[in-house]
């Protein structure tokens, strides 16, 4: 076990109630509730130039939010529900920048977030029951409580691929993209990845670009988005229908606001199976997979959905090696987050398009020209744009240095997979909450849906901390181990562990430890285990005072 390195710098400290590190949705909401609900001081540490989080970073072509903008928003102000209006289906990046903007002075929020200020270090100090961190500038803050509201999808995975550093063009992580765009006109494009982003990126990058080649790794699903702005009749429902649409988001397994249809695939004949699918794919997005409640636990009945979805891909994408490679898909549907898009299949038929399959000849290096692959095939290219994803999950958490109790560190803790207890707290890290950590549903839900039940679980457990004077709470190891086990039935329990591949499990990063890291037994299901623990006392945390 490796002791956590001490603080760098000497300055005196400043001091809060609570430190909050992120200014995404997360961290926004929490410090709303921790000064506004309960009069703490509290302070965000933010590493952006302003808000935003994950969508502050992630600038790239074609950047679109995939769940529905009435449902990807804060559910906690009336006011805020009555005076925001989207004006899509789905919610643009830089429409989703200026709604979390509008939160901010709507509630006040900026002057208690320092921006610019990335964190690297957090220590527990066991005698003074506070956290003190430390950031890249060498600046101190302490608090009672820290609160990591650091994102899930925020430490970029950029592939170490031989020759890099010397292409003489420009390359470019979608995750952190220039803020001023990239002009791809008259340039030779080469995109790694096809996961959600990718996806969402190639049509767009195709519309400039004088040619863009896709590297393809693994063929993916995707349904169409069909978006489009939203009409006046339907801003009116959204209007008028808050609190039912809010109740049915917190009723359903991924909070969405559509509920899984309760009916098998094996219901059906195939014909009256295949009117479903074509109904679903006419109305687009993620809710394809709400078609039959045993998509995600039945392989015979999700194969029904691959099968169709596969024959839709081969339908749109005219030259047949390209449609064969597109199609290709080796794990089931949904295993993986399921893209949904607008126009990306279709992408493939125009002329400046052409797609490289890098799992039959992988990478081999970047030349100061382009890319070779393993085969010998080179490609020559002006930009070369990583749409390689991230370090999920833990990544965000280990870029800081957090030690806790007995200076253990958190990468130590870690080092086989996270371990929490309801993805809220860390055995050995008192006083510390991670919104949306490994082991809650997180990624499996609607964001903003997680988000604000953490935050507001922190809250209540905090408020009723300082009622009891209680000074410090910490997950027990034996609940967390218990909790573990809980987590990983429920990833079993369904058809996810099958792509064994994916980022759910840790297997887009080498090295990284293979476990399934979100909760996969229901967002509604899980709300229900966290207020049963806060009823019973805060069952399985050890509350000191
Ligand atoms: P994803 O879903 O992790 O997709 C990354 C893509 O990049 C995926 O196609 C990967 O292939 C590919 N990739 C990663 N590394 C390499 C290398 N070394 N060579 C070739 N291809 C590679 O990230 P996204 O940003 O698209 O989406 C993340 C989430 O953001 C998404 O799920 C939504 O929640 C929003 P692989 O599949 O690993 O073979």
């Amino acid at each position: 076990m490796t002791q956590g390195s001490t603080l760098r710098g000497t300055a005196p400290s400043a001091e809060f109630d609570a430190l909050i590190i992120g200014a995404g949705f997360s961290g926004l909401y929490q410090l709303f509730c921790l000064r506004d609900r309960l009069g703490l001081t509290a302070r965000v540490l933010e590493a952006g130039d302003g808000v935003g989080g994950t969508w502050y970073w992630n600038r790239y072509p074609g950047a679109r939010c995939d769940s529905e903008s009435h449902s990807y928003c804060y559910t906690f102000s009336k006011e805020l529900l009555e005076e925001w209006e989207w004006s899509e289906r789905y919610p643009e990046q830089p429409e989703i920048m200026r709604y979390l903007n509008h939160v901010t002075d709507r509630f006040d929020l900026r002057r208690d977030i320092r921006f610019g200020t990335r964190v690297t270090t957090a220590r527990f100090d066991e005698a003074a029951n506070r956290w003190t961190v430390e950031t890249e500038a060498g600046e101190r803050y302490s608090a009672t409580y820290l609160i990591t509201a650091v994102g899930c999808l925020s430490s970029t995975n950029i592939p170490k691929i031989q020759g890099l550093d010397d292409f003489k063009g420009e390359w470019y992580h979608t995750g952190l993209w220039p803020h001023d765009g990239v002009d791809f006109t008259g340039k030779r494009v080469g995109q790694i990845g096809t996961g959600s982003t990718g996806i969402q990126a190639v049509p767009v990058i195709a519309e400039t670009a004088k040619h863009l080649t896709v590297f393809q790794r693994t063929a993916n699903y995707s349904i169409p988005a069909h978006n489009a702005p939203l009409k006046p009749e339907f801003k009116r429902y959204v209007k008028e229908n808050h609190p039912a649409i809010r109740a049915l988001m917190h009723s359903t397994a991924n909070g969405h606001p559509f509920a899984i249809e309760d009916r098998s695939a094996h219901d059906l004949t195939p014909e009256q199976r295949e009117a479903v699918y074509e109904a679903a794919w006419a109305k687009g997005g993620l809710q394809f997979r709400a078609s039959f409640r045993d998509l995600l636990v039945d392989k015979a009945a999700n194969d029904t959905a691959a099968d169709f979805l596969k024959r839709k891909i081969r339908e749109i994408v005219k030259d047949p090696q390209t449609a064969a490679k597109l199609s290709d898909i080796d794990h089931p549907f949904a295993t993986k987050r399921p893209p949904i898009d607008s126009n990306y299949f279709d992408t493939y038929n125009r002329p400046n398009v052409s797609l490289v399959d890098v799992r039959a000849a992988p990478i081999e290096r970047v030349t100061p020209t382009g890319i070779v692959t393993r085969d010998g095939a080179t490609y020559d290219l002006d930009v070369i744009v990583f749409a390689t994803g991230f370090d999920a999950m833990t990544g965000p958490l280990l870029s800081i240095d957090i030690a806790g109790r007995d200076g253990r560190s958190l990468k130590d803790v870690w080092s086989a997979g996270p371990r929490t207890y309801l993805g809220l707290q860390v055995a050995g890290f008192p006083n510390l909450f991670t919104v949306t950590g490994p082991g809650s549903p997180s990624v499996l839900c609607n964001m903003p849906v997680a988000i604000e039940q953490h935050v507001e679980w922190i809250t209540d457990c905090i408020a009723h901390l300082r009622a009891g004077g209680v000074k410090r709470i910490e997950a027990s190891a034996d609940a967390a181990d218990r909790w573990v086990d809980e987590v990983n039935a429920a990833a079993n329990a369904t058809l996810l562990p099958l792509a064994n591949h994916s980022w759910y499990l840790g297997a887009n990063v080498p090295g990284k430890p293979r476990v399934f890291m979100p909760y996969a037994g229901g967002m509604a299901r899980y709300r229900g285990i966290c207020n049963d623990v806060a009823a019973k006392g805060y069952e399985g945390f050890v509350l000191s005072r």
